[in-house]
């Protein structure tokens, strides 16, 4: 009989409409972590070398001010840029380009070189979220932009080139690839059972309770059942909204602490400063009505089985399709398991 905590199989991630390969009888050992105690804070507060600091000067000349709690600015090397000129190519619709412009910019989240998010007090993750809720509101005034993408590269495993915790927004003319994969589905569910697709997927979740990490009364952090990445996780909204402006004030404080939370058991499972991606998805702006989107955030980690050893998305995951060993159930009773207080600030 086929039991999905033991044998070979295919899910569906319901967000993107794709299938990931789950091989769960490749790892009967259920843990085999490997704690680090990787030196944290051995960075100094203030680093005259760094680009982010407050004071200091970038690479196009410009200097920080002398910020106290969060700061933002346009990237100097930015992706897009707003003066790009329209147009198109099309031959025989085998080769074809459209140009593309937007607006970058970089986010610090502390003027603190030495912190991390989860070490930021839930006071100041609060001061970070009203920076991206002001950003998101003044980048989508331009009429042009049709998506606003908030993320953390976060570790230098996955490419990030300054500790200083900062993260950033890029803000498109066009609809992004995941994000348009994510609108078709959840469109699709709504006009099928007027409710969103997240709501009625968190429904299921905190009734079955397998794959929670974290819940408070605004926001709920779990493995979704579809997660590719070992210790990949997602924070939903338990009230659906399009985007991270409508949050009010009591939301906005639970965020920040499911943030802080989250990203402090990542730090936990290693006993480092736990690299990722991460970043929310939202609905698309300047584009009318969007009743079906919903809300959330991914975290995608690339560390597998101790600080050093990493998920690699090779062979058959570019060839032919994702796949993972442990399960999102054996991971989420993982994190679940861990304590949500930074290992640097337990006694
Ligand atoms: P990452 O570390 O996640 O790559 O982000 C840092 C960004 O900061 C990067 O996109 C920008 C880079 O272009 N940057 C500046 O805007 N000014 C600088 O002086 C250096 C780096
Ligand atoms: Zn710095």
């Amino acid at each position: 009989m086929f039991r999905i905590e033991e044998h070979s199989h295919t899910r569906f991630n319901i967000l993107t409409g794709e299938w990931l390969l789950v091989s769960p009888h490749r790892m009967k050992r259920p843990w085999q972590g490997k704690v680090e105690d990787q030196a944290v804070g051995l960075r100094p507060a203030y680093d005259a070398g760094c680009y982010l600091c407050p004071g200091n000067k970038r690479a196009d000349g410009s200097v920080n001010p002398q910020y106290t709690d969060s700061y933002v600015f346009t990237n100097d090397f930015s992706a897009l840029l707003s003066d790009t000129p329209t147009g198109e190519v099309n031959e025989k619709e085998l080769l074809m380009a459209k140009s593309e412009s937007g607006i970058c910019r970089v986010i610090c989240f502390s003027p603190r070189h030495d912190l991390t998010l989860p070490q930021l007090t839930v006071e100041a993750i609060e001061k970070v979220i009203e920076l991206w809720q002001n950003e998101f509101t003044s980048l989508a005034a331009n009429e042009y932009i049709r998506y606003i993408q908030i993320f953390e590269n976060k570790g230098d495993i996955m490419g990030c080139s300054n500790p200083h915790p900062h993260g950033q927004i890029w803000a498109s003319s066009s609809i992004p690839l995941e994000v348009s994969k994510e609108t078709v589905q959840q469109k699709k569910y709504y006009e099928q059972h007027g409710q969103s697709l997240l709501s009625a997927y968190l429904a299921i979740e905190l009734e079955k309770k397998e794959r929670i990490v974290l819940e408070n009364e605004d926001f709920v952090a779990l493995v979704p059942f579809w997660a590719v990445w070992p210790y990949e996780t997602m924070i939903i909204s338990k009230r659906q909204v399009q985007h991270v402006t409508q949050f009010n004030e009591k939301e906005k404080h639970s965020f920040a602490t499911i943030l802080k939370k989250l990203t402090a058991k990542y730090d936990n499972l290693f006993h480092m400063s736990f690299p990722y991606s991460a970043g929310m998805h939202q609905a698309p702006v300047n584009d009318g009505e969007h009743p079906e989107w919903h809300w959330h955030m991914h975290f995608y980690p690339p560390l597998l089985r101790s600080a050093t050893v990493k998920k690699f998305m090779v062979g058959y995951e570019m060839l032919a399709n994702p796949q993972r060993d442990i399960t999102a159930e054996v991971a989420a009773e993982k994190l679940q398991s861990l304590s949500d207080i930074h290992f640097t600030e337990q006694e």
